[in-house]
């Protein structure tokens, strides 16, 4: 009797040494659950985070009409909050409307361009209430920057054509409400990057923020253009009228080639060689 009660207190004592460590075991894993169901509640947003770049449902049909060439369209989406203008283009990989161009659609110096890897790239548009966003990763195999001693246009750069005033159909040269911008990146030199007026010509591009990082097959650029400079306010459903073309210098005081989104000859400052551009997105 008394080696059979040693055993059943034996017993009991190692299955209360079990049933420890089960409990101490279930209440780890329930301290776990609670602290992941407390953050999911307090700071489920930052686990579900809001889109950076939001475009309206309807918008998005206009947007691949764009990209398959059968209308010369597109659409900006509304920025939820402003890129960080670093040339570190990660948070553009999110935006849902890119623009893809290649030496194809080259428009100026036609016979300069020798292939994507020359001149060729991905353009990304977005707005919010204070700027218009312009981010480029641009394929560049020779970069050359501005030489302060010629013309701005004679280095890699990237052109902005704003028309505030945008109508489908209208003609004639830049006038009141019509911009040309030069946004010129840094590299090869260690001179930051900046912005040049081009139309009008006593345009002060200054407010214009840039940022540009050379990268290994070309260089990312990422601006801000300020409303106040082009005097509008924007509002969703606006329609500009825009281009953002990508113009390569491989040679000293040369402007060998440059992309436009407009299909057909190239004209600058012409009001009709523009495609629209449609403000979207709510914030949710
Ligand atoms: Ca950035
Ligand atoms: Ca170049």
């Amino acid at each position: 009797m008394t080696g059979r009660s040693c055993e059943v207190v034996s017993l009991q004592w190692d299955c209360q040494e079990e049933d420890g460590e089960m409990r101490s075991g279930m209440s780890k894993w329930l301290w776990a659950v609670s602290v992941l169901l407390v953050l999911w509640a307090v700071g489920g947003c930052r686990l579900i985070p809001e889109a950076m770049f939001v475009l309206d449902k309807e918008d998005m049909a206009l947007q691949s009409s764009a990209a398959s060439g059968a209308a010369p369209s597109f659409v900006c989406p509304l920025a939820t909050k402003p890129p960080v203008l670093d040339g570190v283009l990660d948070e553009w990989d999110a935006h849902p409307a890119p623009i893809q161009v290649t030496a194809k659609d080259v428009a100026f110096q036609l016979d300069g361009a020798e292939g994507d890897e020359d001149i060729s790239g991905t353009i990304w548009l977005a707005w919010d209430q204070d700027h218009l966003y312009v981010a480029a990763r641009v394929v560049d195999d020779i970069l050359r920057g501005t030489e302060k001693d010629t013309s701005w246009w004679f280095g890699d750069h990237i052109e902005v054509y704003v028309d505030v005033q945008y109508k489908p159909g209208v003609y004639g040269e830049f006038g009141q409400g019509q911009y040309q911008i030069g946004l010129l990146p840094s590299p090869p030199y260690a001179e930051p990057a900046e912005a040049a007026g081009g139309l009008p010509q006593d345009l002060d591009a200054s407010s214009v923020m840039v940022a540009s990082v050379q990268t290994e097959n070309g260089y990312a650029c990422e601006a801000s253009i300020p409303w106040e400079l082009l005097g509008v306010k924007p509002e969703r459903g606006m329609v500009l009228g825009v281009d953002v073309s990508l113009s390569d210098t491989d040679q000293y005081a040369n402007q060998d080639s440059m992309t436009s989104l407009v299909p057909g000859p190239w004209a600058c400052g012409r009001r009709e060689h523009l495609v629209s551009l449609k403000l979207s997105g709510t914030r949710r």
